[in-house]
Protein backbone atom coordinates (compact mmCIF):
# COMPACT_ATOMS: atom_id res chain seq x y z
CA UNK A 1 0.00 0.00 0.00
CA UNK A 2 1.05 3.78 -0.67
CA UNK A 3 1.19 6.14 1.87
CA UNK A 4 1.12 9.95 1.59
CA UNK A 5 4.63 11.10 3.49
CA UNK A 6 3.94 13.75 6.24
CA UNK A 7 5.86 16.90 5.31
CA UNK A 8 9.06 15.41 7.67
CA UNK A 9 9.16 12.58 5.78
CA UNK A 10 9.34 14.32 2.41
CA UNK A 11 12.73 14.19 0.64
CA UNK A 12 14.82 13.87 -2.59
CA UNK A 13 14.59 10.34 -4.15
CA UNK A 14 17.84 8.24 -3.44
CA UNK A 15 18.83 5.00 -2.76
CA UNK A 16 15.95 2.26 -3.48
CA UNK A 17 15.11 0.38 -0.83
CA UNK A 18 16.15 -3.61 -0.74
CA UNK A 19 14.32 -6.04 1.25
CA UNK A 20 16.19 -9.03 0.66
CA UNK A 21 18.89 -8.46 2.82
CA UNK A 22 20.83 -11.62 4.05
CA UNK A 23 22.33 -12.10 7.60
CA UNK A 24 25.78 -12.90 5.72
CA UNK A 25 25.25 -9.39 3.94
CA UNK A 26 24.32 -7.29 7.17
CA UNK A 27 27.24 -8.84 9.26
CA UNK A 28 29.62 -8.34 6.45
CA UNK A 29 29.00 -4.62 7.01
CA UNK A 30 29.33 -4.73 10.75
CA UNK A 31 32.63 -6.14 10.30
CA UNK A 32 33.84 -3.47 7.58
CA UNK A 33 36.70 -1.25 8.78
CA UNK A 34 35.04 1.74 10.45
CA UNK A 35 36.05 4.51 7.99
CA UNK A 36 34.93 2.17 5.08
CA UNK A 37 31.43 1.99 6.98
CA UNK A 38 31.10 5.34 7.69
CA UNK A 39 31.56 6.35 4.38
CA UNK A 40 29.03 3.74 2.80
CA UNK A 41 26.31 5.43 6.00
CA UNK A 42 27.46 8.94 5.15
CA UNK A 43 26.98 8.28 0.88
CA UNK A 44 23.42 6.31 1.47
CA UNK A 45 22.49 9.18 4.32
CA UNK A 46 23.25 12.08 1.61
CA UNK A 47 21.81 10.47 -1.43
CA UNK A 48 18.37 10.25 0.78
CA UNK A 49 18.55 13.11 2.96
CA UNK A 50 19.72 16.39 4.25
CA UNK A 51 22.67 14.96 6.39
CA UNK A 52 22.45 18.43 8.26
CA UNK A 53 18.40 17.97 9.32
CA UNK A 54 17.44 16.30 12.69
CA UNK A 55 13.83 15.07 13.15
CA UNK A 56 12.56 15.76 16.48
CA UNK A 57 9.94 14.23 18.66
CA UNK A 58 9.20 14.37 22.22
CA UNK A 59 7.74 11.51 24.34
CA UNK A 60 5.27 11.47 27.18
CA UNK A 61 4.28 8.56 29.43
CA UNK A 62 0.54 8.79 29.48
CA UNK A 63 0.12 5.36 31.11
CA UNK A 64 2.99 4.84 33.50
CA UNK A 65 4.22 1.21 35.40
CA UNK A 66 2.42 -1.60 36.58
CA UNK A 67 3.14 -3.70 33.30
CA UNK A 68 2.07 -7.12 33.30
CA UNK A 69 4.66 -7.68 30.90
CA UNK A 70 8.68 -9.01 32.01
CA UNK A 71 10.61 -7.67 29.30
CA UNK A 72 14.20 -6.99 31.22
CA UNK A 73 14.96 -3.87 30.18
CA UNK A 74 11.99 -2.31 31.02
CA UNK A 75 11.44 -0.11 34.52
CA UNK A 76 7.79 0.00 34.24
CA UNK A 77 7.48 -3.98 34.14
CA UNK A 78 5.43 -4.67 37.44
CA UNK A 79 7.32 -8.01 37.29
CA UNK A 80 10.20 -5.47 39.03
CA UNK A 81 10.96 -3.37 41.63
CA UNK A 82 12.43 -0.20 40.16
CA UNK A 83 11.15 2.60 42.07
CA UNK A 84 8.11 3.62 39.10
CA UNK A 85 4.62 3.72 40.78
CA UNK A 86 1.70 2.12 38.48
CA UNK A 87 -0.10 5.70 37.49
CA UNK A 88 -3.75 5.72 35.79
CA UNK A 89 -4.47 6.59 32.23
CA UNK A 90 -3.22 10.66 32.36
CA UNK A 91 -6.76 13.31 31.59
CA UNK A 92 -6.87 14.60 28.36
CA UNK A 93 -6.48 18.12 29.19
CA UNK A 94 -3.00 17.48 30.67
CA UNK A 95 -1.20 15.32 27.54
CA UNK A 96 -2.59 17.93 25.25
CA UNK A 97 -0.73 20.56 27.58
CA UNK A 98 2.45 18.46 27.26
CA UNK A 99 1.99 18.38 23.60
CA UNK A 100 1.87 22.17 23.16
CA UNK A 101 4.74 22.82 25.18
CA UNK A 102 6.79 20.35 23.20
CA UNK A 103 5.20 21.77 19.95
CA UNK A 104 6.33 25.40 21.39
CA UNK A 105 9.89 23.77 22.38
CA UNK A 106 10.14 22.92 18.64
CA UNK A 107 9.42 19.30 18.45
CA UNK A 108 7.34 18.13 15.38
CA UNK A 109 5.99 14.92 16.89
CA UNK A 110 4.60 14.03 19.94
CA UNK A 111 5.14 10.14 20.72
CA UNK A 112 2.26 8.88 23.69
CA UNK A 113 3.41 5.74 25.48
CA UNK A 114 1.65 3.44 27.94
CA UNK A 115 2.44 0.43 30.21
CA UNK A 116 0.02 -1.82 28.48
CA UNK A 117 0.72 -5.39 27.14
CA UNK A 118 -2.40 -3.92 24.90
CA UNK A 119 -4.77 -1.70 25.08
CA UNK A 120 -8.41 -2.25 26.18
CA UNK A 121 -11.44 -0.70 24.06
CA UNK A 122 -12.15 1.79 26.74
CA UNK A 123 -8.26 2.77 27.60
CA UNK A 124 -7.97 3.33 23.39
CA UNK A 125 -11.45 5.54 23.17
CA UNK A 126 -9.37 7.79 25.10
CA UNK A 127 -6.10 7.29 23.52
CA UNK A 128 -8.05 8.42 19.96
CA UNK A 129 -8.91 11.58 21.53
CA UNK A 130 -5.40 12.04 22.73
CA UNK A 131 -4.80 11.59 19.17
CA UNK A 132 -7.64 13.55 17.44
CA UNK A 133 -6.31 16.60 20.14
CA UNK A 134 -2.42 16.45 19.35
CA UNK A 135 -2.86 16.44 16.05
CA UNK A 136 -4.92 19.35 16.26
CA UNK A 137 -2.35 20.97 18.10
CA UNK A 138 -0.59 20.98 14.34
CA UNK A 139 1.68 17.95 15.26
CA UNK A 140 2.14 14.47 14.12
CA UNK A 141 0.95 11.80 16.14
CA UNK A 142 2.59 8.33 17.53
CA UNK A 143 1.46 6.27 20.17
CA UNK A 144 2.75 3.28 21.60
CA UNK A 145 0.63 0.96 23.10
CA UNK A 146 1.55 -2.65 23.35
CA UNK A 147 -0.35 -5.27 20.29
CA UNK A 148 -3.07 -4.10 19.19
CA UNK A 149 -5.97 -5.84 17.25
CA UNK A 150 -6.35 -5.01 13.39
CA UNK A 151 -9.61 -3.42 14.71
CA UNK A 152 -7.70 -1.23 16.83
CA UNK A 153 -5.15 -0.23 14.25
CA UNK A 154 -8.06 1.04 12.34
CA UNK A 155 -9.63 2.89 15.32
CA UNK A 156 -6.48 4.66 15.56
CA UNK A 157 -5.51 5.94 11.78
CA UNK A 158 -9.71 6.90 12.04
CA UNK A 159 -8.26 9.44 15.08
CA UNK A 160 -6.06 10.76 13.12
CA UNK A 161 -2.52 8.38 14.12
CA UNK A 162 0.91 9.22 12.34
CA UNK A 163 3.11 6.66 13.25
CA UNK A 164 2.78 3.60 15.97
CA UNK A 165 5.82 2.33 18.12
CA UNK A 166 6.31 -1.67 18.14
CA UNK A 167 9.59 -2.70 18.67
CA UNK A 168 11.52 -6.19 17.89
CA UNK A 169 14.19 -5.27 20.40
CA UNK A 170 16.47 -7.85 19.19
CA UNK A 171 17.09 -10.77 17.19
CA UNK A 172 14.63 -13.65 17.33
CA UNK A 173 16.89 -15.70 18.97
CA UNK A 174 17.79 -13.42 21.93
CA UNK A 175 14.29 -12.40 22.22
CA UNK A 176 13.19 -15.54 24.03
CA UNK A 177 16.03 -14.39 26.81
CA UNK A 178 14.67 -10.70 27.48
CA UNK A 179 10.61 -11.24 27.16
CA UNK A 180 8.97 -14.37 28.06
CA UNK A 181 5.27 -12.98 27.59
CA UNK A 182 4.74 -12.70 24.42
CA UNK A 183 6.64 -13.84 21.45
CA UNK A 184 8.77 -12.45 18.35
CA UNK A 185 5.64 -13.33 15.93
CA UNK A 186 2.97 -11.48 18.68
CA UNK A 187 5.29 -8.57 17.79
CA UNK A 188 5.47 -9.06 14.17
CA UNK A 189 1.07 -9.67 13.89
CA UNK A 190 0.71 -6.13 15.56
CA UNK A 191 3.20 -4.61 12.99
CA UNK A 192 1.01 -6.40 9.94
CA UNK A 193 -1.98 -4.83 11.15
CA UNK A 194 -0.37 -1.06 11.57
CA UNK A 195 0.79 -1.26 8.43
CA UNK A 196 -2.23 -2.45 7.16
CA UNK A 197 -4.16 0.18 8.92
CA UNK A 198 -1.81 2.74 6.93
CA UNK A 199 -0.79 3.96 9.80
CA UNK A 200 3.32 4.74 9.55
CA UNK A 201 5.72 1.75 11.45
CA UNK A 202 8.17 3.04 13.65
CA UNK A 203 10.35 -0.64 14.76
CA UNK A 204 13.81 -1.26 16.23
CA UNK A 205 15.20 -2.07 19.40
CA UNK A 206 17.46 -1.88 22.14
CA UNK A 207 21.47 -2.86 22.23
CA UNK A 208 23.63 -3.21 24.78
CA UNK A 209 21.17 -6.26 26.54
CA UNK A 210 24.45 -8.29 27.19
CA UNK A 211 23.17 -9.78 23.18
CA UNK A 212 26.27 -10.97 20.84
CA UNK A 213 27.03 -9.03 17.62
CA UNK A 214 25.23 -11.91 15.82
CA UNK A 215 21.95 -10.67 17.86
CA UNK A 216 22.90 -7.05 16.57
CA UNK A 217 22.92 -8.68 13.13
CA UNK A 218 19.86 -10.61 13.46
CA UNK A 219 17.85 -7.38 14.75
CA UNK A 220 18.95 -5.03 11.74
CA UNK A 221 18.40 -7.82 9.13
CA UNK A 222 14.84 -8.87 9.99
CA UNK A 223 13.78 -4.94 10.00
CA UNK A 224 15.30 -4.59 6.98
CA UNK A 225 13.55 -7.60 5.42
CA UNK A 226 10.46 -6.57 6.28
CA UNK A 227 7.80 -6.23 3.36
CA UNK A 228 7.91 -2.59 3.70
CA UNK A 229 10.98 -0.67 5.95
CA UNK A 230 9.66 1.01 9.07
CA UNK A 231 9.26 4.80 8.35
CA UNK A 232 11.15 5.40 11.38
CA UNK A 233 13.73 2.76 13.31
CA UNK A 234 14.43 3.99 16.79
CA UNK A 235 18.69 2.28 17.78
CA UNK A 236 18.17 2.55 21.71
CA UNK A 237 20.96 2.23 23.73
CA UNK A 238 20.07 -0.02 27.09
CA UNK A 239 19.70 2.63 29.98
CA UNK A 240 20.69 -0.03 33.09
CA UNK A 241 17.57 0.89 35.44
CA UNK A 242 18.28 -0.69 39.25
CA UNK A 243 15.63 -3.24 39.92
CA UNK A 244 15.36 -4.89 36.18
CA UNK A 245 17.10 -8.06 35.70
CA UNK A 246 19.39 -6.02 32.98
CA UNK A 247 20.75 -3.91 36.00
CA UNK A 248 24.30 -4.79 35.84
CA UNK A 249 24.18 -5.62 31.95
CA UNK A 250 27.74 -4.85 30.89
CA UNK A 251 28.50 -1.43 29.07
CA UNK A 252 28.14 -1.59 25.09
CA UNK A 253 31.31 -0.58 23.05
CA UNK A 254 30.23 2.76 22.08
CA UNK A 255 31.63 2.47 18.75
CA UNK A 256 29.82 -1.26 17.82
CA UNK A 257 26.68 1.14 18.75
CA UNK A 258 27.75 3.41 16.46
CA UNK A 259 28.23 0.86 13.86
CA UNK A 260 24.31 -0.41 14.89
CA UNK A 261 23.35 2.74 13.23
CA UNK A 262 25.38 2.77 10.02
CA UNK A 263 24.04 -0.81 9.13
CA UNK A 264 20.58 0.35 9.49
CA UNK A 265 21.24 3.61 7.61
CA UNK A 266 22.75 1.13 4.93
CA UNK A 267 20.11 -1.47 4.73
CA UNK A 268 17.43 0.77 5.18
CA UNK A 269 18.33 3.96 3.18
CA UNK A 270 14.37 5.80 3.18
CA UNK A 271 14.01 5.60 6.97
CA UNK A 272 14.45 7.90 9.57
CA UNK A 273 16.57 6.61 11.83
CA UNK A 274 16.29 7.48 16.25
CA UNK A 275 19.39 8.30 17.80
CA UNK A 276 16.87 7.05 20.84
CA UNK A 277 17.51 6.22 24.28
CA UNK A 278 20.66 5.96 26.16
CA UNK A 279 21.95 9.66 25.02
CA UNK A 280 21.85 10.95 28.80
CA UNK A 281 24.68 8.47 29.44
CA UNK A 282 26.68 8.69 26.20
CA UNK A 283 29.32 11.28 25.55
CA UNK A 284 28.37 14.74 22.81
CA UNK A 285 30.86 13.08 20.83
CA UNK A 286 29.45 9.74 20.21
CA UNK A 287 26.71 11.16 19.52
CA UNK A 288 28.08 13.20 16.99
CA UNK A 289 29.35 9.53 15.39
CA UNK A 290 26.02 8.30 15.25
CA UNK A 291 24.98 11.77 13.52
CA UNK A 292 27.54 11.21 10.80
CA UNK A 293 26.69 7.32 10.89
CA UNK A 294 23.36 8.52 9.63
CA UNK A 295 20.96 8.65 12.49
CA UNK A 296 18.32 11.98 11.71
CA UNK A 297 16.10 12.25 14.78
CA UNK A 298 16.01 12.03 18.32
CA UNK A 299 14.27 12.18 21.30
CA UNK A 300 14.04 15.90 23.21
CA UNK A 301 13.09 16.87 26.37
CA UNK A 302 14.43 16.12 29.18
CA UNK A 303 12.68 13.03 30.22
CA UNK A 304 12.25 10.00 27.93
CA UNK A 305 9.40 8.02 29.53
CA UNK A 306 10.48 7.14 32.90
CA UNK A 307 13.88 8.19 32.79
CA UNK A 308 16.20 10.97 32.33
CA UNK A 309 17.17 12.25 29.00
CA UNK A 310 19.65 15.25 27.81
CA UNK A 311 17.21 18.65 29.16
CA UNK A 312 16.00 20.88 25.34
CA UNK A 313 19.03 22.97 25.89
CA UNK A 314 21.51 20.97 26.04
CA UNK A 315 20.49 19.41 22.56
CA UNK A 316 20.02 23.36 21.23
CA UNK A 317 23.52 23.41 21.86
CA UNK A 318 24.64 20.43 21.25
CA UNK A 319 22.61 20.39 17.52
CA UNK A 320 24.15 24.46 17.50
CA UNK A 321 27.78 23.08 17.97
CA UNK A 322 27.50 20.68 15.04
CA UNK A 323 25.65 22.81 12.67
CA UNK A 324 22.34 20.17 12.97
CA UNK A 325 18.78 21.72 12.19
CA UNK A 326 15.77 20.55 13.39
CA UNK A 327 13.60 19.40 10.29
CA UNK A 328 10.19 21.02 10.51
N1 LIG B 1 4.33 -1.26 26.38
C1 LIG B 1 4.53 -0.95 25.04
C2 LIG B 1 5.48 -1.89 24.34
O1 LIG B 1 6.33 -2.47 24.96
O2 LIG B 1 5.35 -2.02 23.13
C3 LIG B 1 4.97 0.47 24.79
C4 LIG B 1 5.97 1.13 25.73
S1 LIG B 1 7.60 0.39 25.81
C5 LIG B 1 8.32 1.19 27.20
C6 LIG B 1 8.42 1.06 24.37
C7 LIG B 1 9.85 0.63 24.09
O3 LIG B 1 10.74 1.28 24.98
C8 LIG B 1 10.20 -0.82 24.26
O4 LIG B 1 9.82 -1.58 23.16
C9 LIG B 1 11.71 -0.78 24.38
O5 LIG B 1 12.30 -0.96 23.11
C10 LIG B 1 11.98 0.63 24.90
N2 LIG B 1 12.58 0.58 26.25
C11 LIG B 1 11.95 0.28 27.40
N3 LIG B 1 12.81 0.30 28.44
C12 LIG B 1 14.02 0.61 27.94
C13 LIG B 1 15.31 0.76 28.52
N4 LIG B 1 15.54 0.58 29.81
N5 LIG B 1 16.35 1.10 27.70
C14 LIG B 1 16.13 1.28 26.37
N6 LIG B 1 14.93 1.14 25.78
C15 LIG B 1 13.89 0.81 26.53
C1 LIG C 1 11.69 3.67 21.59
O1 LIG C 1 12.20 2.86 20.81
N1 LIG C 1 12.32 4.23 22.62
C2 LIG C 1 11.40 5.06 23.38
C3 LIG C 1 10.11 5.02 22.52
N2 LIG C 1 10.44 4.06 21.51
C4 LIG C 1 8.82 4.75 23.14
C5 LIG C 1 11.25 4.64 24.79
C6 LIG C 1 12.54 4.55 25.57
C7 LIG C 1 12.23 4.22 26.97
C8 LIG C 1 13.44 4.22 27.85
C9 LIG C 1 13.12 3.83 29.26
C10 LIG C 1 12.18 4.75 29.99
O2 LIG C 1 12.35 6.00 29.93
O3 LIG C 1 11.28 4.26 30.67
FE1 LIG D 1 5.42 -3.30 29.48
FE2 LIG D 1 6.31 -2.12 27.24
FE3 LIG D 1 7.80 -2.14 29.51
FE4 LIG D 1 7.48 -4.41 28.18
S1 LIG D 1 8.50 -2.57 27.41
S2 LIG D 1 7.27 -4.15 30.42
S3 LIG D 1 5.39 -4.18 27.41
S4 LIG D 1 5.87 -1.10 29.19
Amino acid sequence: MLIAEPPSQQRAHGTSPRHDWTRDEVRALFELPFPELMFRAQSTHRENFDATAVQISTLLSIKTGGCPEDCAYCPQSASYQTGVRAEKLMPLDAVLAAAQAAKSAGSSRFCMGAAWRSPKERDLDHVCAMVAGVRALGLETCATLGMLTAAQARQLKAAGLDYYNHNLDTSPEFYGTIITTRTYEDRLETLGHVRDAGIHVCCGGIVGMGETREDRVGMIATLASLPAHPESVPINMLVRVAGTPLAGAAPLDPIEFVRTIAVARITMPRSMVRLSAGREDMSEETQALCFLAGANSIFCGPKLLTTPNPGREHDAALMDRLGLSPLA
